[in-house]
């Protein structure tokens, strides 16, 4: 399916594009993952029209530093940052939603190609374009409907970019497992590759990426005194009650928010409280008393560990900005030309 999106002030022949690629089955997903050993449900389906504003009130949270302390790094250091980026870049970011930190970037980019936001939620993703295209009257805004782990075609911007640079804000990366997380990474390769040919540069990166530090800061941060991570947690049992026909009792499962060191992660998990069998979709599926479901791992990186990371998939570090605390990391790379060569 490719459906043409035009924004006022876009030309008629530059569009931007509709790639969503056939979602796998909700039911089959949700029974396989929990029928597996251990329980797993993808962080993905938080974010209905509930799980997505229960998220932006975690962002609001005094004990989720992450959004603050990254707004606050790409607010300091916003014209270093739109200086690798360049002239004449072609910008994608991937997960785009609101594109409220974007902003920054673009208020010190007034010669961009263009903008490429791509998001899987239809509504936002031509929402949030509208917004951009009426704020900056010169930027073309090609908005794409896709889900970004899976290759998606570019959009055509009008001016041919020096480059194409992705832009990955949020930490969004620590919700992949490491070898998950590489594929994603090559996939940003291969996009950002689109515009590097012997006559332009090399592809660009900015991402943020969390640090591991005190195991209690990370939990608060995973379970607020409020209950709101809680609820956002919880909420994937009520979506599933909705769009499944299920029976969770959403009172007999608790959440839970863990760091584990040997992983260098956060897991977030549902835990029955009794033993206990829920019906989704017509299939039966038993609980022992303190069973756990995973609901999401967050990973927090080493600067090292991140650069392994990001070597496995062909990027090498430019440069780094980090708030005063050393909390976060937002980084600058580059395609590895050598990696490029052997495509
Ligand atoms: C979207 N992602 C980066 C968030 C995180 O911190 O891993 C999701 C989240 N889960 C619970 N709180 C926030």
């Amino acid at each position: 399916m490719q459906t043409t999106q035009r924004l006022p002030g876009t030309p008629a022949h530059h569009h931007g594009a509709d790639w969503r690629v056939a979602a796998p089955s909700l039911v089959a997903d949700v029974l396989r993952g929990l029928q597996g050993e251990p329980k797993r449900l993808s962080p993905t389906y938080f974010y209905d029209e509930r799980g997505s504003q229960l998220f932006d009130e975690i962002c609001e949270l005094p004990e989720y530093y992450i959004t603050r302390t990254e707004t606050r790094i790409l607010e300091r250091h916003a014209q270093e940052i739109a200086d690798r980026i360049g002239a004449n870049a072609l910008l994608v970011e991937l997960g785009s939603g609101a594109s409220t930190k974007t902003r920054l970037l673009l208020d010190r980019l007034p010669d961009l190609a263009a903008y490429v936001p791509v998001d899987i939620s239809r509504t936002h993703l031509m929402a949030a374009a509208q917004r951009i295209a009426s704020a900056y009257p010169g930027l073309e805004v090609l908005p794409a409907c896709a889900d970004f782990t899976q290759a998606f075609p570019l959009p055509r911007s009008r001016r041919t970019p020096s480059r194409v640079v992705v832009f990955f804000p949020g930490s969004t990366i620590g919700n992949f497992d490491p070898p998950a997380a590489i594929e994603l990474m090559k996939v940003m390769r291969r996009i950002a590759r689109l515009g590097s040919s012997p006559l332009t540069s090399a592809g660009g990166l900015v991402i943020g990426f969390d640090l591991v530090k005190d195991p209690a800061i990370l939990e608060r941060a995973y379970d607020d005194s409020a209950g709101v991570t809680a609820e956002f947690n919880l909420n994937v049992l009520r979506r599933l009650n909705r769009d499944l026909g299920a029976d969770f009792d959403l009172e007999a499962f608790r959440h839970e928010a863990i760091w584990v060191p040997e992983a260098n992660r956060i897991e977030m998990r549902l835990v029955s409280s009794a033993a206990q069998t829920v019906t989704i979709a017509g299939e039966a599926v038993s609980f022992a008393a303190d069973e756990r479901i995973i609901t999401e791992h967050c990973h927090k990186y080493s600067p090292g560990l991140f650069a392994t990371q990001a070597a496995a998939a062909g990027w090498t570090a430019r440069q780094t900005w980090a708030d005063e605390r050393n909390y976060f990391h937002v980084q600058y790379l580059e395609q590895d030309l050598k990696q490029e060569q052997k495509g």
